[in-house]
């Protein structure tokens, strides 16, 4: 049995006293966007987003992630004044209902604005490096970051597509590595490192095989010693995967099954927080994976109580 499997996942400093510890969270996606591959266009009423985040919570989820601008491959930019319309009434509206909220956002003045209305975390798919300003921000508010890995998301002038730089020798190693480099940079601009969580960003300069290689190997990502957020709901590979005999992807509400078999194994392996849409099979997935550590760490008690002798006798077998 490994150290999370006993104390539960490593998570980052400076969340909410309300948020939950000692096991892998749940964070539900709130896309204010009409453009997102799974849920764009449902929530761009304000009323009808924070609607859907309390049906989120009323399922169990423990964080809303609330995003105004769509990655989808292809999808254009919003200016940062459409973004900041999207999202900041509903992060202020959530925050004040006492729902710990993040913003989902590559810019520094959105996440601004999403703290001062009351978000408790940023999650920037860009790992920090799309604004200039991001690192700068993040150390002076003291917040919870979301670093995600994708290559090519540096270069403020453009977007990358999801298969840019989709080239790898080893894709775990190498994702490491340059997780490892963004939360250097964190640093050097005065980030405190235990606020920062990273993130392998499935299917972002990943094709199918990258994203099934770091899955299968969450272990050496959960080993770095940083928080770990895993977002793999509804994903396109999921759509390959359960693909019918015509080969065609399967329809993106029909993949949060395989979203929640992944939300086991994330929880299993030490993940800190799994992202996904549809939010009860995971929190039921994640209770799976509890009342297993559980067991086993009553297991492991019991059979020291028993080598060292310190079990009561009307308790040892006969
Ligand atoms: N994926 C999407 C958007 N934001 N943030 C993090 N940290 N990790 C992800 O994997 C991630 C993300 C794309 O999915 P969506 O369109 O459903 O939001």
């Amino acid at each position: 049995m490994n150290a999370h499997e006993r104390g539960g996942p490593t998570a980052p400093e400076g969340l909410p006293a309300t948020v939950a510890t000692g096991r892998c969270l749940v964070m539900g996606v709130l896309n204010v966007t009409p453009d997102s591959f799974s849920d764009g266009g449902r929530w761009l009423d304000p009323a009808a987003a924070v609607a859907h985040a309390r049906a989120m919570v009323a399922d169990g989820a423990d964080l809303i992630d609330v995003g105004g601008e769509s990655t989808r491959p292809g999808a254009d930019r919003v200016s940062a004044e459409e973004e900041l319309r999207r999202t900041v009434p509903v992060v202020r509206e959530l925050a004040a209902a006492g729902i710990a909220t993040s913003i989902d956002t590559m810019r520094a003045s959105v996440a601004e604005a999403a703290l001062d209305a009351g978000a408790a975390l940023v999650n920037d798919v860009s790992g920090g490096h799309w604004d200039p300003r991001m690192r700068t921000v993040l150390a002076r508010a003291r917040v919870p970051f979301v670093a995600m890995h994708w290559r090519g998301a540096d270069d403020p002038g453009r977007r990358p597509a999801h298969d840019d730089g989709a080239h790898y020798q080893d894709v775990v190693a190498e994702v490491s590595a340059e997780l490892r480099h963004s939360l250097d940079l964190l640093i050097a601009a005065g980030v405190d490192p235990a606020r920062v969580v990273l993130d392998p960003g499935l299917g972002f300069s990943k094709n199918a095989a990258h994203n099934w290689a770091l899955l299968a190997d969450l272990g050496r990502l959960v080993g770095i010693g940083a928080p770990v957020l895993v977002g793999a709901s509804r994903k396109r590979f999921l759509g390959s995967l359960l693909a019918g005999p015509d080969e065609r992807p399967a329809p993106v509400e029909s993949r949060d099954d395989a979203t929640a078999a992944i939300s086991t194994l994330a929880a299993r392996a030490g993940v800190w927080c799994v992202r996904v849409h549809r939010v009860r099979p995971s929190v039921d997935a994640v209770r799976v994976v509890e009342a297993i550590r559980t067991a086993h760490t009553a297991e492991v008690a019991a059979s020291g109580a028993m080598s060292s002798g310190t079990m009561p006798s009307s308790t040892m077998p006969s």
